[in-house]
C-alpha cells in the first residue's frame, strides 16, 4: 500500500458488501503518533474513525486501512511496562508449557513479540523461542535483551524463510495483533505454512462483547481495524482449515478472548457453541445492538466534559496516568486538551517529554507526582487500574481521587 490509507469496500472476513456504519468518532490523528512539540502545526494528519457491521458474518471494522508501515515500523508501546501484562504471559507460559513439554527443540514463535515480554516467559520455560516483530526499535530491544527477534510483518514470505531456518513451530501465540491485520487470510496461510500439524496456534484478542457491554469505545483507533466477535473468527478458521479447540476469557485489556487452534481437525470444538449461544444472547448479532451503541459513547463525553470543566472552575488540578494508544481516543473524541488536563504521567521512557497527538498534553514521568500534585487522576489506562493505584497511593496516601472514564464517568 504506498498511499497513507485506503477505504474498506467489503468484509475482510467474508467478503460481503453488507457494510452498515454504526460509529463515528469523528477524524483522530494516529493513537501513538507522539509530538514532539505542543505547537499547532499543520502536519498533524487526522483520519476517519469509523465502525462498520458485517451483516453477513457480524464483523466489526473500521472503514479504513491505514498503511501499517506507518503504524508500526516505529512503535512506541512497550508491552513489559506493566507488571499486570508480564503477570498475564507468566501465567500463559506457564499454562501452555504444561499442554506442551518445553525442551530445547520445541520452537514457539511469538508475532508482534514487541520487547519479548512473552517470549522471556517461554524461554524461562525451556522452549526455544523466536520473536517476530515489525517494529525495529523493538526488535532491537528484544535482540539487546537476548530474545532472538526477526524484524518482519507477519506474510507467507516471512513464513517461508523462518521455516527454511529454524523448522517448523509448535506453538505460534500472538497476542494483540490480529485486530491491527487487514490480510486475515495471508496471515491464516503463513500459520498453516510455519505449524507443526500437532502444533497449537494460539491469538489473544479483544472481545467485542466486552467492549460493548463495558463500553470501551475508547479501544477503537486506526490500529485496531477489526473487533472480533466468535462467530467471524470461527468462519476465518474454518476457512484454512484450522480447528478452534479451546476459547478462555480472560481480563486483560478490558476483556480478552484466547483462541486456541490447531490443523488437527480430528479433536472436537469444546466450548465454541457455548460462546455463540452467549452472543446470540447479547443480541451481537442484531444491527439493532450496534445502532444503539453511541447513545452510551455520547453520555461519557457529555459526563466527563462537565466533570472536568467543572474542577477546573473549581481550581482542582487535574492529570492523567497512562498515554496509552486508547487514552488518546478518549482525549480527542472528547476534546479535551491540556486546559483541563495538566500533563499524562507514563513509565514508558520513549512516551516521555513528548505530547499526546491531538490534545498535545505534555507526557511525563513519575516524578511529576511529586513536583505538582495534581487533586484528580484521570486514568486514560482504566485497565490497569490496579495496578497504577497500588504506584500512585504510595506516593499520595490518599490524597488523591481517581477519575476511571467507562464504563460510566466515576470519582473514587
Ligand atoms: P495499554 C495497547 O493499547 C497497544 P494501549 C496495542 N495496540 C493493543 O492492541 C492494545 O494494547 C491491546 C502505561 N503504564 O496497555 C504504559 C504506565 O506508565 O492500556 C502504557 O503507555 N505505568 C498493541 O496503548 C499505558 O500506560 C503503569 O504502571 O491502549 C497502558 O497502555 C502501567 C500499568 C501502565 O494499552
Amino acid at each position: 500500500m504506498e498511499q497513507t490509507y485506503k477505504k474498506i469496500e467489503k468484509c475482510r472476513i467474508c467478503g460481503a458488501k453488507n457494510l452498515i456504519k454504526y460509529l463515528d468518532l469523528g477524524e483522530t490523528p494516529l493513537a501513538n503518533s507522539l509530538l514532539d512539540t505542543s505547537e499547532k502545526t499543520d502536519g498533524e494528519i487526522k483520519y476517519p474513525l469509523e465502525v462498520m457491521y458485517c451483516k453477513d458474518c457480524s464483523l466489526s471494522q473500521l472503514s479504513i486501512v491505514v498503511n501499517p508501515e506507518i503504524l508500526f515500523s516505529d512503535y512506541v508501546y512497550h508491552s513489559s511496562i506493566s507488571k499486570t501484562f508480564q503477570d498475564h504471559c507468566a501465567e500463559m507460559a506457564e499454562k501452555i508449557s504444561r499442554i506442551t513439554n518445553p525442551s530445547k527443540e520445541v520452537l514457539a514463535v511469538d508475532i508482534a513479540s514487541n520487547d519479548g515480554c512473552l517470549l522471556k516467559k517461554f524461554k524461562n520455560k525451556g522452549f526455544r523461542t523466536l520473536g517476530v516483530e515489525p517494529a525495529k526499535n523493538l526488535a532491537e530491544d528484544a535482540n539487546s535483551k537476548g530474545i532472538e527477534t526477526v524484524c518482519s510483518f507477519w506474510t507467507i514470505k516471512t513464513a517461508n524463510e523462518i521455516l527454511g531456518r529454524y523448522g517448523e513451530a509448535r506453538i505460534i501465540t500472538a497476542t494483540n495483533v490480529f485486530a491491527h491485520v487487514d490480510d486475515l487470510n495471508e496471515f491464516l496461510k503463513a500459520i498453516n505454512i510455519l505449524l507443526n500439524k500437532d502444533g497449537l496456534f494460539i491469538i489473544e484478542v479483544p472481545y467485542l462483547s466486552d467492549l460493548f457491554t463495558k463500553n470501551e469505545f475508547d479501544t477503537i483507533y486506526h490500529e485496531h481495524l477489526s473487533y472480533f466477535l466468535v462467530k467471524p473468527l470461527k468462519k476465518l478458521y474454518e476457512k484454512h482449515n484450522l480447528k478452534i479447540i479451546n476459547i478462555e476469557k480472560y481480563p486483560i485489556h478490558g476483556g480478552s478472548l484466547r483462541i486456541y487452534a490447531s490443523k488437527n481437525t480430528l479433536k472436537d470444538e469444546t466450548n465454541v457453541q457455548d460462546f455463540l449461544r452467549l452472543e446470540e444472547k447479547e443480541t451481537l448479532y442484531d444491527i439493532k445492538t450496534y445502532e444503539k451503541f453511541n447513545k452510551k459513547v455520547i453520555n461519557v463525553k457529555g459526563e466527563l466534559l462537565k466533570l472536568l470543566k467543572d474542577l477546573k472552575n473549581k481550581d482542582k488540578k487535574v492529570g492523567a496516568y497512562g498515554a496509552s494508544a486508547k487514552g488518546n481516543t478518549l482525549l480527542n473524541y472528547c476534546g479535551i486538551d491540556s486546559e483541563l488536563v495538566s500533563f499524562i504521567i507514563d513509565d514508558t521512557r520513549a512516551k516521555q517529554h513528548h505530547f499526546a497527538p491531538g490534545s498535545r498534553i505534555e507526557i511525563v514521568d513519575t516524578s511529576w507526582l511529586e513536583k505538582d500534585k495534581p487533586d484528580y487522576l484521570l486514568l486514560l489506562a482504566w485497565n490497569f487500574a490496579k495496578e497504577i493505584k497500588e504506584r500512585t497511593s504510595k506516593i499520595y496516601k490518599s490524597e488523591v481521587k481517581y477519575i476511571i472514564p467507562i464504563p460510566n464517568v466515576k470519582v473514587e
